[in-house]
């Protein structure tokens, strides 16, 4: 590609810009570092890199075959893998972790500002465990949940309870496989002891760990994330809101919220709308007073639940400081460059960290917590209030785009809109998807990545794939994507949409593309799938569902890890940029294909997004055909009877 160009690193007009703006005020962003570290290491691309013990770093080639202790490169790539999938799983099960810690001490009475939002969302959950909730105190209820929830971190000789919530066939290749996981800690222990020097070595024992690490992920601490995160913050309903770097405006103080974790941002959310902080807002200058928006999963987060603007995803997080509009980034954990203070040092932006784990050099430490964190979040939005005299007007520029969307699907409000508040269900999904008025559901997941340019896989897909009649599910900055191009807006996603899948859309009134929110919400897209199955119709197993998940620009371990366990749930997987393990056939092979035969699915490198609409297609008529549903959709369109069937 044209680097210089830099309509071929992002698409977005906004992002666009703001790439020359930085480069006109000479500030290196994540572009200009991907062409400094051209021609990456191809040691590292396939895989064949070692670096587990001091007699390495050990490279296989063609003349060196083994590294010094004798490893192979399936050993070696394998062992390279499992530590990736180890990174994704334990980044989404700590902050399950540590929402599971906040609502303990919610429900002990020991975490002033925050409080129980959605009691019905913790009995679901007693229910979903089986833990007694009836005529049970909320408080009590919590911490019995609270205390299931800790075990399944420190399990030592129980598999997760959390699995139970797969269906029965699913547990049964689990079982098969012997791939349940135990404690999600002693499953990252174990891998991180099978890794090291001299011990696990058979690649294919390395791989099942893998599958059973990200097990302990997506049916393990990324459930829990979604199901506590429901608990505390509120279940996700629809709402509106707007995205792109346009949500920042001249005439506020802009607060970006940029990270992870909930906790914090929904108190900033609530001491945010305070209307003495507004006055004070307006008293430093700025008339229309505070504007909060976040960037990357934060973003979802808060967007799914209060509806607050979305700047932008991953590759946006520098550009969204280049318009020198925001006061204030305060970060938390995950996907928070350390580039960001660099980049700020150019305007007046404040960078602010808050979580004890992660640091930034150059970014102030701000501990949100403590006996009054909602003043806490108070004083930290004066901060940035503080600084708006400081902002350059020569240097300010903020693009006009801004699309509006809509967000905010949990499968509680998918099953409420698709069966109605009293017989909330997914009946008329699976019967759409038996008369082929919906061919299948695709769920678009994952990053950027400054390899690809940004945003455009994801976009082709999406629009090419509802155009075929394939309902789309996303999450993470995969979802931002598709807001920042409209496609979260019904109307426009409903106009490009395909006959059936328009009907069945407009009948019940859901848009053809669903935004389920952050990436540990990728769990809420099993959820989906597994309502599917239970529903009845469409096979007893994940793997008979005509559904795909598609990773198209990812980059992060996350990824890897949600990668592996939608394949351990039956769910084929297609990355838009390959996985390190090339340089060793046996592994490659196994994680493309081989796969298949132990769980039925596998992943799919496809780098071409209308190579890989096609196979997507392929996929679901062969899912289709396997379940004697492939015939020709009635062509009639729906009469007032069948809307009210539905
Ligand atoms: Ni998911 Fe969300 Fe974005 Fe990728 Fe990072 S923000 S957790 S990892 S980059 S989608
Ligand atoms: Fe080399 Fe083996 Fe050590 Fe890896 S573990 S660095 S292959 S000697």
């Amino acid at each position: 590609m044209d680097t210089n160009n830099v309509q071929t690193r992002v698409s977005d007009g906004a992002s666009a810009l703001m790439l020359e703006k930085a480069r006109a005020d000479c500030v290196e962003t994540c572009f200009d570092r991907a062409d400094a570290q051209k021609n990456q290491c191809s040691f590292g691309k396939s895989g064949v890199c070692c670096r587990i013990c001091h007699m390495g770093p050990c490279r296989i080639t063609p003349k060196a075959p083994k590294g010094i202790c004798g490893a192979t490169a399936d050993t070696i790539a394998a062992r390279n893998f499992l530590r990736e999938v180890v990174g994704g799983t334990s980044a989404h099960s700590d902050h399950g972790r540590h929402l599971v810690l906040k609502l303990k001490e919610v429900a002990q009475g020991k975490a002033p500002g925050y409080r129980i939002k959605d009691e019905m969302a913790l009995r679901r959950a007693a229910k979903l465990y089986g833990v007694a909730w009836e005529d049970r105190e909320v408080n009590e209820l919590a911490l019995a949940l609270c205390e299931l929830f800790l075990g399944e971190f420190t399990a030592q000789e129980e598999y997760l309870q959390t699995l139970g919530l797969a269906p029965q066939k699913r547990i049964g290749v689990w079982n098969t496989m012997g791939i349940q996981p135990k404690g999600i800690d002693r499953m990252v222990v174990e891998a991180m002891h099978r890794t090291t020097m001299g011990v696990d070595h058979d690649y294919r024992n390395l791989l099942d760990h893998a599958f059973r690490v990200s097990l302990a992920d997506g049916w393990g601490g990324a459930r829990i994330a979604s199901i506590v995160s429901d608990i505390l913050f509120g279940t996700p309903t629809p709402v509106n809101s707007t995205s792109n770097l346009g949500v920042l405006r001249a005439d506020t103080v802009n607060i970006l919220i940029h990270g992870h974790e909930p906790a914090l941002s929904e108190i900033l959310t609530v001491a945010v709308a305070d209307p003495e902080i507004i006055a004070y807002a307006k008293a430093a200058g700025a008339p229309a007073g505070i504007t909060l928006a976040g960037i990357c999963c934060t973003a979802n987060e808060i967007l799914m639940r209060h509806g607050v603007p979305v700047a932008g995803n991953v590759l946006q997080q520098e550009l969204a400081i280049v318009t020198g509009a925001v006061e204030m980034m305060v970060i938390d954990v995950q996907c928070c460059m350390p580039s960001l203070p660099d980049v700020a040092k150019n305007y007046h932006t404040e960078i602010i960290s808050t979580a004890d784990i992660a640091r930034t050099i150059g970014a102030a430490h701000v501990k949100v917590g403590g006996a009054d964190p909602l003043k806490a979040a108070g004083d930290l939005i004066r901060r940035a209030i503080d600084n708006f005299k400081n902002r350059d007007a020569a240097k300010l520029s903020i693009p006009a785009d801004r699309e509006p969307l809509v967000a905010g699907f949990s499968v509680e409000a998918i099953k409420y809109m698709l069966g109605g508040r009293f017989r909330a269900s997914f009946r008329p999904l699976n019967d759409a998807i038996i008369q082929n008025r919906i061919l299948g559901v695709v769920g678009i997941v994952g990053c950027n990545n400054a390899k690809q340019q940004a945003d455009s896989y994801t976009n082709i897909l999406t629009k090419e794939l509802i155009k075929r009649n394939v309902l789309v599910l996303q999450t993470g900055c995969a979802a931002i994507a598709s807001a920042k191009a409209g496609m979260l807006r019904p109307e426009v996603a409903l106009a490009e949409a395909g006959v059936g899948l328009r009907e069945v859309c407009e009948t019940v009134g859901m848009p053809p593309v669903l935004h389920l929110g952050s990436c540990v919400d990728n769990s809420r897209v099993l959820e989906a799938a597994t309502e599917v199955v239970r529903e009845g119709g469409l096979g007893d197993d994940l793997s008979m569902v005509p559904a795909v998940g598609v990773a198209p620009e990812w980059m992060s371990e996350k990824a890897v890890a949600i990668g592996c366990y939608f394949v351990a749930s039956g769910i084929d997987v297609i990355l838009g940029n390959p996985f390190y393990t090339s340089g060793s056939q046996n592994v490659n092979d196994y994680l493309h294909s081989g796969a298949r035969a132990d769980y039925g699915a596998s992943f799919h490198l496809i780098e071409d997004p209308m190579a890989a609409v096609e196979r997507i297609i392929e996929m679901l008529n062969q899912k289709r055909e396997a379940l004697g549903i492939n015939r020709k959709a009635e062509r009639k369109l729906f009469d007032m009877k069948d809307r009210r069937a539905m």
